[in-house]
């Protein structure tokens, strides 16, 4: 049996968590059009006649520090990169090889493990793909190139056989029956901070943190308490909005994934409160 650890990297809003998502074949990592959105390591675990690949989600590469958390999702990103089988390079055609890109590819040039890269969102015009030559042109450091869409579920199967090519042998590193690494409450907490981000404009998202307080499984209804902590007053407003609006629209948004992921009705509560310190606790 074929088993290990491959982590996918890449500069931010490249499409990893998507690209995740979509191989597990359920929603486990936030997605969005915001750079930065991934801020914690998430396992997505693929279980196949030929063993068992678990996929490594990480925090963007975002040269522009925001200060103390950035660099915080640096190090984990580092941190990731150790003791793994295969790491999986993820680049998006449509931006030019800038900095930050070249900050990827020097780290994962220090990896002496086999490397695939996926060039992504290959559903987009060969007119947005302005770039996709810049990076075809750097597939000798690669084990495999493999072009692709997340979104689309198109050439998928292509990459997971190479995954599967390249892992060692060795024995299932979850059970059978478990998708990811994350806990319930966690992945609720990403649904709404999902929201946030898709919801508020510039930088409040990223002056967010969610926590849940409580869920209560009753027998038609899940009742969910989550609050959203923020640093400042100012961004409380904005979190608020009119009359509301704003966490109501968050709201509205979260329960109705919810819902349907779980296929049951669900109160959501949403607090919205003020704590400079939320990120001593991430
Ligand atoms: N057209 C197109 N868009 C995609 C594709 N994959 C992802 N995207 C979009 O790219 C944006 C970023 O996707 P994410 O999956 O959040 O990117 P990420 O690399 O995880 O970003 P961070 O967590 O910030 O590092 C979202 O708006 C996605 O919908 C794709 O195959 N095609
Ligand atoms: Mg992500």
């Amino acid at each position: 049996m074929k088993s290990g650890l491959i982590t996918l990297v890449g500069r931010s809003n490249v499409g990893k968590s998507t690209l995740l998502n979509t191989i597990i074949g359920t929603k486990i990592a936030a997605v969005t059009d915001k750079p930065q959105t991934t801020r914690n390591v998430i396992h997505g675990v693929l279980n196949r006649p030929e063993g068992q690949a678990v996929f490594v989600d990480t925090p963007g590469i975002f040269r522009e520090k925001r200060g103390h958390l950035s660099s915080q999702l640096t190090d984990s990103v580092h941190e990731s990169l150790r003791d793994i089988d295969l790491v999986i390079y993820v680049a998006d055609p449509t931006k030019p090889i800038g900095p930050e890109e070249r900050m990827v590819l020097s780290l994962v040039r220090k990896l002496t493990i086999p490397k695939i890269m996926v060039i992504n969102k290959s559903d987009l015009s060969a007119a947005e793909k302005e770039f996709l030559s810049d990076y075809q042109s750097l597939d000798e450091d690669f084990a495999a190139t493999i072009e692709l869409s997340a979104t689309m579920n198109r050439h998928i199967q292509p990459l997971i056989q190479k995954v599967f090519e390249l892992l060692p042998e060795g024995e299932p590193l979850y059970p059978a029956d478990q998708l990811t690494n994350v806990s319930k409450d966690f992945w609720i907490a990403e649904i709404i901070r999902e929201k946030i981000f898709l919801a508020l404009r510039k930088e409040v998202p990223y002056t967010t943190h969610v926590e849940i307080a409580g869920v209560e499984e009753k027998p038609d209804i899940t009742v969910i308490k989550a609050v959203v902590y923020t640093y400042d007053r100012k961004y409380k407003e904005m979190i608020i909005g009119k009359g509301g609006r704003a966490i109501k629209e968050i709201g509205i948004a979260a329960r109705k994934e919810l819902e349907q992921a779980t296929n049951k009705k669900v109160f959501l509560e949403l607090e919205v409160e003020v704590d400079k310190h939320w990120m001593d606790r991430v």
